[in-house]
């Protein structure tokens, strides 16, 4: 048996439970699953993105035997699993709270029953769900942090970039970080609305707002929860960003000079906005090497903006030091392969882009195929 710190661990991997995929196809507009057969086989189609003509949904959405199957055809130990986009935002505040009560059960015992890794370790943990809609009361939201803080198998929750509404800069949302920051769970920040695209009249597919609107959408989400000093007032909140934390890396000294030349946005925060990505968590879902080892160049360069606004010129920093907070995701069910092959290549890309960061050590390599996500999910 491999040991702990050589495990595999998806921390980006999805599901739409049986009870939350009934729901989609019980519905007539988007989000929706359009129920088909061609040639007396189900042919389902998954609609829930802007100009969505569908997309094949099938057991490898719900089923957690698929789950594991995936998992054991690439070597992966542990997930960590959430529900995907986008979850309960388009229900009334009361259906989104039963919803969301009824679905953190239903993942509680996906995860329960599935097989254990080590006599102390199960093989699937989850992100629970928070009924984050417009007109949900604060009650609510805490109720549904109390439920999930205590199933044994949720280690965080799946959160969009909406909030309540007026997405994550709103006020009303400061008991909710409060009671995350408190009860210790992980919030995983997801994109799914993309941005308003400057996306021209070429038929590009899916192709703009899956590559660029997703990443940017996560990208001003935090930013907006940065300038809005939430990680001033709640430091131990663990906020873990999609996509590698989009463009956020690359345009964080852009963003702390345009702080700085705003006085009255500089007030509000209690550090340079390039401190802030050092507290941050990033899933290594960018595919390249490069990108990663950016990724954690910026991370590691964070801790000397604390007190300064530049980096001294005899500091040092190590890119390995940055990996600490980066971990393994996989995005599946999504990006399936379009030829029969047997390894999904959007994983293997993932994987190898791992293994060749430049700078990485093995153990920093290692960190990010899993250890990190055992420390940060406490599975160890
Ligand atoms: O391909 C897609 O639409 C998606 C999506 O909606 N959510 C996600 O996490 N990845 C890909």
């Amino acid at each position: 048996m491999a040991s702990l710190g050589s495990r595999l661990v998806d921390i980006h991997t999805h599901v739409y439970l049986p009870r939350y995929a009934a729901l989609l196809r019980s519905r007539t507009t988007v989000p929706r699953i359009l129920t088909a057969t061609r040639d007396g086989k189900p042919d389902d189609k998954l609609i829930i993105l802007d100009h969505d003509t569908g997309r094949p949904v099938g057991p490898q959405y719900w089923d957690r035997d698929e789950k594991l199957k995936f998992m054991d055809r690439h070597g992966i130990d542990l997930s960590v699993v959430s529900s995907a986009n986008p979850w309960l935002d388009f229900l009334p505040a009361p259906e989104a709270e039963s919803m969301a009560a009824q679905l953190n059960e239903d993942l509680e015992q996906y995860c329960a029953d599935s097989p254990s890794l080590t006599p102390s370790l199960k093989r699937l943990y989850g992100f629970g769900m928070l009924p984050l809609v417009p007109g949900i009361s604060t009650t609510a939201l805490l109720a549904a942090i109390e439920q999930i803080s205590k199933l044994s198998y949720l280690k965080g929750i799946i959160m969009g970039t909406r909030g309540v509404g007026k997405g994550l800069d709103d006020e009303a949302l400061d008991p909710v970080w409060a009671a995350l920051e408190r009860t210790g769970l992980v919030v995983f920040l997801h994109p799914h609305y993309s941005i308003e695209g400057q996306w021209g009249e070429k038929d590009n597919g899916h192709v703009l707002p899956l590559a660029l609107g997703f990443p940017f959408e996560t990208t001003i989400a935090t930013t907006r929860l940065i300038l809005a000093g939430v990680l001033d007032r709640f430091p131990a909140l663990r906020l873990l960003l999609a996509h590698s934390g989009g463009v956020l890396p690359q345009l964080s000294s852009r963003l702390a000079s345009c702080i700085e030349h705003d006085p009255v946005v500089a007030s509000r925060l209690k550090h340079d906005a390039r401190y802030y990505l050092g507290k941050l968590y990033f899933d290594a879902v960018a595919y390249g090497p490069e990108e990663l080892g950016f990724v954690s160049d910026v991370v590691s360069r964070a801790k000397h903006y604390e007190h300064n606004t530049s980096v001294p010129a005899n500091a040092t920093f190590e890119r390995g030091l940055g990996s600490g907070r980066m971990l393994f995701g996989t995005d599946h069910p999504f990006f399936p392969p379009l030829k029969g092959t047997d390894k999904w290549p959007s994983v293997v890309e993932n994987l190898r882009a791992i293994d060749a960061v430049y700078g990485w050590s093995s153990s920093d390599k290692g960190g990010v195929r899993g250890g990190n996500a055992l420390s940060l999910f406490d599975l160890v």
